[in-house]
């Protein structure tokens, strides 16, 4: 973020401060996918998202039970693991929810401490402790249960220097699509069930140590037809942030509603993968066959002058372009945002993802969310979820 929209009087940082730091978080690790067929998945994400083969497990390296891919683009890393029989509870997660993620897992000094902070404060335990090695080091992992079925992971990996990690080979392709852009994950969001927000927004406060930075209820998420509720939770530095949505009432079944029934539990929605070039990825990975959402209707983009008021001046892009895209756009206090989603990425209408930009702004495009969900409503209607 540059400094000249870094707003002083916008009070963050404070709010920043509130969080507690006995869960230091050093970013993202890697979020961990479980999955019908992972060899066709990873081809999915190399091919349309850009992502580069780093690591592989499974029969040949020795296992079993299941098979890993491990893919990477820029700081972002993801897992995709699928069962190699009937009887696996990865298996069992499949059938239940379809693909979705399973892992969130956080980088962090010490996971053993993470571990003890977080359980001692009431996390369910996934994982105790566990040690792996191989001759480049060791890796310490323990997890803890989240919404739903999601588990969040600490990874510390301070002592190894290998390929992602012990029992995993290097994974070498001879098909390797160029990267999109796509550099970090700005946000990863979960879906919850009726009155559950604040449930889980203390969740994360109490054995999180995270901050409800941001809050958008019913009547700021709305159409005619269905609302939702929102809470951004982030962690001290204000780098990792985890949206929760609850369903409101509606007159039709809103998006979150609809997850929840596809999914079959609560879980995570929609992972935000940050770019710098917003209109080069858009158009690559449109290009290679990603679906997004409709665009918005011109009305809207005639608007966008007016909404970007004192952010207009040092708007780089061209209007024209961006709608031709579909890429949306809000302002804020600090600056601006561009920003488009996917339609689901499987059969089930689950997870989507985000493609975002942040030219200084630190909001969820709130300004967006109405054309948004008019969007999502459009292809709900195609589906008979509505
Ligand atoms: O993460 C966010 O808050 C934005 C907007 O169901 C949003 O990306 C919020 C709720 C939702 C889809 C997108
Ligand atoms: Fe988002």
């Amino acid at each position: 973020m540059s400094e000249d929209l870094k707003s002083v009087e916008y009070g963050l940082e404070k709010i920043f401060e509130g969080a507690q730091d006995f869960l230091p978080l050093l970013g993202t690790d890697y979020v961990e996918f479980y999955v019908g067929n992972a060899k066709q998945s990873a081809h999915y994400y190399k091919t349309a998202f850009g992502f580069q083969s780093e690591a592989y497990a499974g029969l040949e390296t020795g296992l079993r039970d299941r098979a890993s891919y491990v893919l990477k683009q820029d700081k972002i890393r993801l897992v995709l693991t699928t069962a190699l029989n009937s009887d696996s509870p990865i298996g069992e997660h499949v059938k239940k929810h379809g693909d979705g993620v399973k892992i969130i897992a956080l980088w962090v000094e010490d996971a053993r401490k993470s571990y003890e902070e977080t359980t001692k404060r009431g996390a369910v335990s996934f994982m105790e402790p566990k040690v792996t090695s191989d001759e480049n080091g060791e890796v310490v992992q323990a997890g803890i249960f989240g919404y739903g079925e999601t588990v969040f992971m600490f990874t510390e990996r301070k002592n190894y220097n290998g390929i992602f990690m012990p029992g995993y080979v290097k994974w070498e392709s001879d098909y390797n699509p160029a990267p999109v852009g796509l550099k970090f994950i700005d946000h990863m969001v979960g879906n919850v069930g009726w009155n559950q927000m604040n449930v889980w927004v203390k969740w994360f406060e109490d054995i999180m140590g995270f901050v409800n930075f941001l809050s958008f209820d019913d009547k700021q998420i709305t159409t005619e037809y269905s609302a939702l509720m929102s809470k951004v939770m982030a962690n001290g530095n204000g780098r990792i942030k985890f949206p929760i949505n609850e369903p409101a009432e509606g007159i039709k079944r809103s998006q979150i509603e609809e997850y929840l029934d596809f999914y079959e539990s609560p879980g995570v929605q929609h992972l935000a993968l940050a770019t710098d070039d917003i209109i080069k990825t858009v158009a690559e990975m449109k290009a290679r066959g990603v679906e997004f959402l409709s665009t918005p209707p011109q009305a809207y983009y005639d608007a966008i002058p007016d909404r970007l008021k004192d952010h207009m001046h040092k708007f780089k892009e061209d209007i024209n372009e961006l709608q031709k895209l579909g890429i949306m756009i809000d302002a804020d206090e600090e600056g601006y945002l561009l920003q488009i989603f996917t339609k689901p990425v499987e059969d089930r209408p689950t997870l989507f993802y985000e493609v975002i930009q942040r030219m200084g702004a630190r909001g969820f495009g709130a300004g967006n969310f109405k054309a948004l969900f008019e969007s999502i409503e459009r292809e709900q209607e195609k589906r008979g979820t509505l």
